[in-house]
C-alpha cells in the first residue's frame, strides 16, 4: 500500500514525512507549487477545500485526509506507531496533540500570516508583538511538562507524533515570519526542549525527510532558511 502526500518544501507537510519516513511507510510525495498558488487550484481543492498543505491520500480511506494532526493521529493508529501503546497514556497523547495543533501550530498560522488577521502594516506589526509571547509561553509550557518526567520526549521515553510536530512548529518559529521571528537564544533556553530538538534533529529519518525538501544543516535549533524558499 503506497500513501501520496502532497507537499510544498518547508511546509507542514514536513510534519507527516517525518512520521512517514520514522514509520517506515511506503509514500510517494507530488509537490504543491505555492510560488504559483497550487493549492488553491480547482485541481488540488478537490484534496483539501481549505487550500492548504499537508494532504495526505490513504488508498485504505474513502476521502483524503488534512489536517496535520488529523493525519498523524491517523497513520499512529494505522501502524501502531509513533504513540503511547498503553492505554492509559491515551489522554495525555491526544491532550498535547491537540494542544500543538490548536494552539501552538495556530497561533503560529497568524503570525505567519498576520496580513490575513489585520489590514495595515502598523497593525500588522502591534499582532505580532502578543503572539511572539505568546508562541513564547507555550513553549515554556511544554518545556515545563517535560520536567514532569525523565524523558527525552514530549510524552516521557517514547518517542511521538508530538514530538515531531513540536520541533517543525519550534523550527518555523525561529524562521518565520522573516524579521520577526523567535530568537534561537529563547528557545536554548529552554533545555529540555532543547534537548529533544537536538535529539529528534539527528535522527536519520528526520534527516531523511528534510533532506528530500532540500534542507539539510541544523533544523530544529538555530535553523537556517531553506536554500529555494517559498516565504
Ligand atoms: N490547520 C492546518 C494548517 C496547515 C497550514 O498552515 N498549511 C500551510 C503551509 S505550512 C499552507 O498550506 N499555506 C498555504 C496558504 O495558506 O495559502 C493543518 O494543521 O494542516
Amino acid at each position: 500500500m503506497t500513501y501520496t502526500l502532497f507537499y510544498s518544501p518547508d511546509s507542514a507537510n514536513i510534519v507527516v514525512r517525518m512520521a512517514l519516513e520514522e514509520i517506515g511507510a511506503t509514500f510517494e510525495a507530488l509537490e504543491v507549487d505555492r510560488r504559483e498558488n497550487a493549492q488553491r487550484s480547482p485541481a488540488f481543492l478537490k484534496f483539501n477545500p481549505q487550500g492548504l498543505l499537508p494532504v495526505l491520500v490513504d488508498p485504505a480511506q474513502d476521502e483524503p485526509l488534512f489536517e496535520t494532526a488529523a493525519i498523524l493521529l491517523h497513520l499512529a493508529d494505522a501502524h501502531r506507531m509513533l504513540k503511547p501503546l498503553d492505554a492509559r497514556a491515551r489522554g495525555r497523547f491526544l491532550k498535547w496533540l491537540f494542544f500543538l495543533s490548536n494552539t501552538l501550530h495556530a497561533d503560529l498560522r497568524i503570525a505567519f500570516y498576520t496580513e490575513r488577521y489585520a489590514d495595515n502594516a502598523q497593525s500588522i506589526a502591534a499582532l505580532r508583538v502578543p503572539l511572539r509571547s505568546r508562541v513564547l509561553a507555550h513553549l515554556v509550557l511544554l518545556d515545563a511538562e517535560m520536567a514532569r518526567h525523565a524523558g527525552p520526549w514530549l510524552l516521557g521515553a517514547e518517542l511521538s507524533v508530538c514530538d515531531l510536530y513540536l520541533a517543525a512548529c519550534v523550527r518555523w518559529a525561529q524562521l518565520y515570519p522573516r524579521g520577526d521571528a523567535l530568537p534561537a537564544t529563547a528557545v536554548q533556553a529552554l533545555p529540555r526542549l532543547a534537548g529533544l530538538l537536538q535529539q529528534l534533529g539527528e535522527r536519520p529519518a528526520v534527516r531523511k525527510a528534510f533532506a528530500a525538501e532540500g534542507i539539510a544543516g541544523p533544523l530544529f535549533l538555530a535553523p537556517e532558511y531553506p536554500a529555494n524558499p517559498v516565504v
